[in-house]
């Protein structure tokens, strides 16, 4: 093979790291590791295969480089992303686009492509030197599957590389195995730390970057440590995946994967759901006594006319907030227990044990987070004291440690046939917590559409203000919100089967303000839509969809949560409340607009007719129709 990069390569390489890449015979990944090693300037290049041999020496090098400490248990770790690097930089991420297509994405975050060549190439040069770099192969999804698409990372921090080994599928024997006319079908991530501080920390978070080459599938991440803003294969894989799969016409979506299991009916029924963060998505996924496949992405595809989903990970990284013995059991056990996790933004008492927020222990008064080292009652620069642990700490673990996986659906090449999808959001006082859709399409723009979470006091800004979310996916969507929307339509009528829509609220309050109902709730409501999808259960009418009668939902709280539910607040909970529905329809429209004017207007015209059929329903039966009331 003609390898430019030869000489250079191999000055970076051991011999075994230079034939694990050669052995590959793929050009396009030569040139892609080449270039960014003349480029970036590594010290040294490490190339991993899928051996346990590689993955240990990757855990080896993230604590011999202090970018992780060992905890009390022994193999558990822990890391800290610098204190202004503590998320998702929204500002930072960027799409690069083509002059003639950077109007209809104006709204999604994006910069000219050579201006925003220019700037990465600039910001990323000689960005490793002295560092020792290290090269990973993965898969999205089940490697040798059809819903395999393989990824190829290149970075310098190990921290990284270790979390990606329990996040995702290695795959370098897929790579072994492509055929020449797939070879250069992947996804290219690069990604530097940049120059680090004392703490290990990026130092330069001000040229922090993540551009996105959607045509090209590259994404440069610079100056940054936050799994969300660095690890390749998380979320700037999903920006990639949802654009490649809106021109190929199958689906990315920001969901979870799980099914409900009815034990007397012997019934396993595949859910897929989509929450805005902070409205259920996590405890959803988890309910006790269901199966868990994945907990953050999914792809669908149509398989020989099936609705199929694939969890495109492998591991977790999950939020470590309020996770307690008592709220998230599962979790908790396994946080406890001496195996492979990685904690990051928490506090690491004296003891060397983690403590995070809400974790319902006495915690230490010091120890080391991620503002360095710590006693209660420090302040930042201004002033703002700090938490023992960040609110968006996390925990990396692999998804199989779970006693709640779904070891079939969570191994399955070819998927799981979703029979159910979930939209919920968060409002104190307009959507119902459980309603069916009575189409795909009406689903998709009433439900996934619609979506919105609305501020808490736990939030920053005012209360009560609602975001809209269509399909809790608008951080990802990289391609205009109208196409993708028709994509979504297209894409679930075009099954033989197609999963009922449903949406949730879990958040109802009563006129003085309280929650309506338990956090437990949420399994009444799912094992009602898994009725629903086996034919069971009337139900009533709204001018919006189909909701459960009392005597249906009074006998599954009796029988999941051996709860008395009363008839008054069944009344309370599913009142359709006309108004309300118009503005947020409104709403929606506003949001549409505004992001992709180029909207289809045949969308416009379906929410016109929602609303006036809601206004028609407002004259004949009043403002708040009461369950049972409405007559389409
Ligand atoms: C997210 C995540 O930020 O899953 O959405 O981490
Ligand atoms: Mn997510």
């Amino acid at each position: 093979m003609d390898n430019q990069y030869e000489n250079m390569l191999k000055s970076k390489m051991s011999e075994a790291s230079y034939q694990k890449l050669t052995a590959l015979k793929n050009p396009k990944l030569i040139e892609f590791v080449g270039f960014f090693a003349e480029h970036c300037e590594p010290a040294s290049i490490y190339v991993c295969d899928d051996s346990e041999t590689d993955t240990q020496y990757v855990r080896d090098q993230a604590l011999a480089k202090g970018e992780e400490q060992v905890l009390a248990h022994s193999q558990q770790t822990i890391h800290w992303d610098g204190y202004g690097d503590q998320g998702r930089d929204k500002n930072g991420t960027r799409f690069m686009v083509y002059k003639e297509n950077l109007e209809s994405m104006k709204a999604l975050n994006s910069i000219e492509y050579e201006e925003g060549y220019a700037e990465i190439m600039s910001i990323s040069k000689g960005i490793m030197k002295g560092k020792d770099a290290v090269v990973q192969f993965f898969s999205e999804g089940p490697t040798e599957s059809p819903f395999t698409i393989p990824c190829i990372q290149f970075t310098d921090s190990w921290y990284v590389a270790h979390s990606e080994f329990i996040l995702y599928r290695s795959a370098y024997s897929h790579f072994m195995k492509m055929k020449d006319s797939e070879k250069g079908d992947f996804f290219r991530f690069i990604h530097s730390a940049g120059v680090l501080d004392a703490n290990n920390c990026t130092k330069n978070l001000d040229k922090r970057r993540i551009y996105m080459d959607t045509q090209n599938n590259i994404v440069y991440s610079m100056n940054n440590q936050y799994a969300g803003n660095s690890i390749g294969l998380k979320k700037h894989s999903m920006r990639l995946a949802i654009n490649k799969s809106g021109k190929e016409g199958w689906l990315c979506e920001h969901m979870f994967v799980m099914a409900a299991v009815d034990n007397e009916k012997k019934r396993k029924t595949y859910f897929c759901g989509a929450y805005p963060s902070a409205c259920g998505k996590t405890s959803t996924a988890m309910i006790p006594g269901e199966k868990i496949v994945g907990d953050d992405i999914a792809y669908f595809r149509n398989i020989n006319g099936e609705f199929r989903a694939v969890n495109v990970e492998f591991g977790m990284f999950g939020i470590i907030q309020d996770v307690n013995s008592k709220d998230d059991p599962l979790i908790f056990e396994n946080l406890m227990k001496n195996q492979e996790i990685i904690f990051s933004n928490v506090l690491m008492g004296p003891d060397r044990k983690p403590y995070w927020l809400g974790m319902g222990v006495e915690a230490p008064t010091e120890g080391r987070n991620h503002f360095g080292d710590w006693k209660k009652g420090a302040t930042d620069s201004k002033g703002k004291e700090v938490s023992l642990a960040h609110g968006n700490a996390r925990y990396t673990m692999r998804l199989d440690y779970l006693a709640n996986i779904d070891k079939e659906g969570f191994e399955a090449k070819n998927g799981v046939m979703v029979e159910g999808i979930l939209y919920g959001g968060r409002d104190s006082d307009t959507t119902v917590p459980v309603e069916e859709s009575p189409s795909w399409k009406d689903g998709i723009l009433l439900k996934a559409a619609t979506l919105e979470s609305e501020t808490t006091s736990a939030t920053l800004g005012a209360e009560g203000v609602r975001t809209p979310s269509p399909m809790a996916n608008m951080d990802f969507v990289s391609y205009p919100l109208g196409q993708y929307t028709i994509n979504n339509i297209n894409f679930g009528e075009g099954v033989k089967k197609t999963p009922k829509i449903f949406s949730n609220n879990y958040f109802m309050r009563n006129p003085e303000g309280k929650f309506m109902t338990s956090k437990l709730a949420k399994k009444v409501w799912l094992h009602w839509a898994e009725g629903r999808i086996h034919g069971e259960y009337e139900t009533y009418e709204t001018p919006t969809g189909k909701i459960p009668q009392y005597q249906d939902l009074k006998a599954l709280f009796k029988k999941h949560l051996n709860e008395d539910f009363s008839e008054a607040d069944y009344v309370y909970l599913f009142t359709f409340r006309c108004g309300k529905w118009i503005e947020k329809l409104e709403r929606t429209k506003a949001f549409y607009i505004k992001v992709d004017p180029n909207t289809p207007k045949e969308l416009f015209a379906y929410w016109d007719a929602a609303i006036e059929k809601i206004r028609m329903a407002k004259d004949t039966f009043g403002d708040q129709i009461k369950p049972g009331s409405f007559k389409g």
